[in-house]
Parts: structure tokens; sequence; C-alpha cells
């Protein structure tokens, strides 16, 4: 049974409302290991790796304007077939329509501006991943 890490996110809304230690309970209550710990502000040239595929798209400028505003925690989060799980328990991108029971849809709610906040990031795939885990956890 393959052993996966994944990158989690607690994004600056997440942090600003407090709610860290929701996010890392919903995590560990899953049985989900939590492996490494930071927490950065982190700078427009990290996001710009991170967020490499949504470049160019319209609402790329104000994602990295919220995403380097505030503090971030990053999480190595390690577990059974976690990459998958973590999304689960995250849902979808829109906190409007993100099922109860998601982290997005029980604490995520709609804003006035564009930029979608939703709390939360986690890894899409095993390649996202490790790419990920390299930029935020670099040695
Ligand atoms: P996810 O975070 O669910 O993997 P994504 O990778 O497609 O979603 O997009 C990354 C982030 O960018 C997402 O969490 C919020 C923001 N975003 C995505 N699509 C957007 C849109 N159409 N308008 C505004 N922000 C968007
Ligand atoms: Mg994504």
């Amino acid at each position: 049974t393959p052993i996966e890490e994944t990158l989690v996110l607690i994004k600056p809304d997440g942090v600003e409302r407090q709610l860290t230690g929701e996010v890392l309970a919903r995590i560990e209550r899953k049985g989900y290991e939590l492996v490494d710990l930071r927490m950065l502000t982190p700078s427009r040239e990290l996001l710009t790796r991170h967020y490499l595929e949504h470049e160019g798209k319209p609402f790329f400028e104000g994602l990295l304007a919220f995403m380097s505003s505030g503090p971030v925690v990053a999480a190595r989060v390690r577990g059974i077939r976690v990459i998958e799980g973590f999304r689960s328990l995250t849902g979808p991108t829109d906190p409007t329509t993100a099922p109860p029971g998601t982290i997005r849809g029980d604490l995520g709610r709609a804003w006035e501006t564009p930029t979608i906040l939703n709390i939360v990031h986690g890894s899409d795939s095993p390649e996202s991943a490790a790419r990920e885990l390299a930029i935020w956890f670099a040695a």
C-alpha cells in the first residue's frame, strides 16, 4: 500500500480567521501524520513557482496578491492515499458550493473580492506533491 506525502497550505484567510488548529485537527483525526510544519509569508517568487499552472489566467495576479498578503502555514502530511484523501477532505474550489462536511464547505464563505478565498490548498497529484513539497520545504 503506497504511503504518500502531500503539501497542505493553510492560506492567509485561514490563518487570519484562526482556523489553523481546526484544519490541522481534521487532518490528524483522519489519521494522517503531520511530519513537518512551517509558517511564513510567501514571496511572489515562491508563489509564481507554486502556481505555475495558473500563470496567465485572469485570476493569477489576484491570487498572488492574496497569497502573499500574510502568513501561511505549510504542512508536509503523510498517509495512505493522502493526496486524494486530503482533496476529498477539502472539497471543491468554490466554498459556496463545496459540500457540508468538507473544510471549504463547513468553513469557507463567499467574498466580495474576485479572488476566491478558500482556506486551504492541497496538492492534486503525486507529481504536484513532489514539486510543491520541494518548493515549500527546500532544505
Ligand atoms: P484548487 O485550489 O481547488 O486546486 P485551482 O488549482 O484550480 O483550485 O486554483 C488555485 C486557486 O486559485 C483556488 O484555490 C482559488 C483560485 N482560483 C481558481 N479558479 C479561480 C477563478 N475562476 N476565479 C478566482 N480565483 C480562482
Ligand atoms: Mg489546485
